[in-house]
């Protein structure tokens, strides 16, 4: 089966989170966030949801630079070009384009679902998934006080997830986990994620985490750095993570070889689309290293690639992909994503593509701009 890609239209919509998202390079309060409909020659149709952030602040991408990338360079590759498999996708989009990987990846993922509704199966199954719900994690901001942090994960282990992840800073970390670890308790499944506040300086401030036992600590260190990473990783017990640094399946040797951690957060928006974060999968599968898939406060649609991801078979820590409700009034899809009390998500299994629809009157109010390519 063949496909061919005629139009991409671009639009960025506004979502208001219902609180407000703080990590320690800045707080979003409200979601810009820049959508694709990707259109075939054959009248099909896929969403897809670029994962760049307003503002630079975790990668050097933000929606202005992939939306410039996507009109000036990576969709005039794909537009009018057949394919046969979505795995061609990313080699085109990364040939002497350098970087701009979400903007790569918000095509990437529209393509594979454009061949999983042609196939009429779901995207999980495409991408190869065994797993038919994904365990998931609850993300908390960086919040004022400990107790403020406590009543927030106090009641996320209340509603089922399976993992607490706590934003940390600074002057906003040993407190805040200890406050947390004594009011959930020993067994409690808890992290905190750094997104690169802290410097090989701090590497005993940094020691002293270990005595709350957490599963790991994601990114401490430079956005960018592996070989800091792997000194500090002699210096703790606990388990390092890595976002941010991972963003190739090199990277992820690279990761193994030097020691720079034990853990890989994979999310596909960050290293190019699927077919990357397949390949990134199965690195760490073949070295035993464990992964899990992060988010980026998506929208139901971003979240559906994410979800259908978590589904493949080393994916076995659970992942921030917390329910729609959790981050929207109202969500952009229906169903809406829904996590039952055990802190499982269903993956969508039967539906061909992504297994959600968009509401598309309520994306339309939501559009800020918009911009067609191709016919
Ligand atoms: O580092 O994982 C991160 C959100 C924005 C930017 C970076 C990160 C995050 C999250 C949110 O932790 C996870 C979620 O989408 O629930
Ligand atoms: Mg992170």
């Amino acid at each position: 089966m063949k496909i061919t890609l005629t139009r991409v239209c671009l639009r960025e919509i506004r979502l208001p989170l219902r609180e407000p998202f703080r990590i320690s390079s800045g707080v979003t309060e409200h979601r810009r966030i820049l959508l694709l409909e990707l259109r075939d020659s054959e009248g099909a149709v896929a969403w897809s949801e670029c994962a760049a952030g307003e503002k630079p602040n975790y990668s050097p991408e933000t929606i202005d630079t992939a939306w410039l990338a996507i009109r000036e360079w990576l969709a005039p590759r794909l537009l009018g070009r057949e394919l046969d498999d979505p795995n061609q996708v990313f080699p085109l989009l990364d040939s002497d384009i350098r970087g701009h990987r979400m903007a790569k990846a918000a095509l990437e993922m529209g393509v594979w679902a454009l061949f999983a509704t042609h196939r009429e199966i779901s995207l999980a199954r495409l991408l190869g998934g065994v797993h038919r719900s994904v365990a998931t994690g609850i993300s908390l901001g960086i919040q004022d006080t400990p107790e403020a942090l406590v009543e927030r994960a106090i009641s996320a282990q209340r509603e089922g997830y399976r993992k607490i992840k706590l934003k940390i800073a600074p002057g906003a970390d040993l407190q805040f986990v200890a406050a947390v670890r004594q009011a959930l308790g020993p067994e409690a499944l808890l992290m905190a994620d750094a997104n690169s506040a802290y410097r090989l300086k701090d590497a005993d401030h940094l020691a002293q985490l270990d005595r709350f036992g957490l599963m790991m600590i994601e990114q401490p260190l430079a956005w960018d750095d592996l070989v800091r990473h792997a000194t500090l990783q002699r210096r703790l017990a606990t388990p390092i993570c890595l976002d941010e640094s991972i963003t190739s399946p090199e990277q992820a040797e690279d990761m193994v070889n030097l020691g720079s951690g034990k853990i890989v957060n994979i999310k596909p928006g960050r290293v190019g689309g699927l077919r990357q974060a397949k390949a990134i999968h199965d690195v760490c599968q073949r070295h035993g290293v464990p992964v899990w898939c992060g988010g980026m406060l998506e929208s139901g649609i971003g979240r559906a690639y994410n979800v259908a991801l978590a589904s493949l078979p080393n994916f076995v820590i659970p992942g921030d992909l917390s329910p729609s409700a959790r981050y929207w009034e109202r969500d952009i899809v229906f169903p809406e994503w829904t996590m039952d009390g055990e802190g499982m998500v269903p993956v969508p299994w039967h539906e061909p593509g992504i297994g959600v629809q968009v509401d598309l009157d309520r994306v339309d109010d939501l559009t800020l701009r918009s911009e067609t390519l191709g016919s």
